[in-house]
């Protein structure tokens, strides 16, 4: 075929990245950060690369990612945590917020921000993406966030 393709290779020898990670439910959002970092490594970066914040609990991701994204030190930002259903009244307010919000500060500001909260209705479902039966949702979203920064650079050139 002889059409132009754009797209983003998985590289990220060349990319900054922050992983912006929530406190709440750290016993399983420390397992998304091991995840993410790791898949960062593996696809070039190093540690100079990248840089670990933390915030309170997935609510208050997006107001910490649009700072991050508004210094524009970063390629892309990579947020995780878990919000779990059995444990919250409130989970729909939380793991709303926290999605559109996230997805706001993306389109408002250009950077990309990959998500990596998992939104669950059990700790056993949460367990099973964070690096065991189904994966690590934060490796996943880091490679996401390789991609979309080598995508959105590709597009600016
Ligand atoms: N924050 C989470 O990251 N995950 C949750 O499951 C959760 N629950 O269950 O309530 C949660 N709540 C805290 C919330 O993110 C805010 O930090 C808090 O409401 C203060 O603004």
């Amino acid at each position: 075929m002889d059409i132009k393709t754009i797209e983003g290779d998985l590289q990220a020898r060349e990319l900054r990245f922050a992983v912006l990670a929530a406190r709440f439910n750290d016993f399983i959002v420390d397992q998304l950060v091991r995840g993410a970092v790791d898949s960062l490594r593996r696809h070039g970066a190093t540690d100079k690369q990248i840089e670990i914040v933390r915030a309170p609990g997935a609510f208050e991701l997006p107001l910490v990612a649009r700072k991050l994204a508004l210094t524009k030190r970063y390629d892309a930002i990579i947020a995780l945590g878990a919000v779990i259903k059995g444990a919250t009244a409130h989970f729909d307010f939380v793991a709303g917020e926290c999605a559109g919000g996230l997805a706001r500060v993306a389109h408002d500001t250009g950077i990309p921000v990959a998500f990596g909260v998992l939104t669950t209705d059990t700790i056993e479902q949460a367990v099973e993406r964070a690096g065991t039966k189904a994966g690590n949702k934060g490796a996943d979203a880091a490679v996401t966030a390789i991609e979309l920064a080598n995508l959105l650079r590709r597009i600016g050139q």
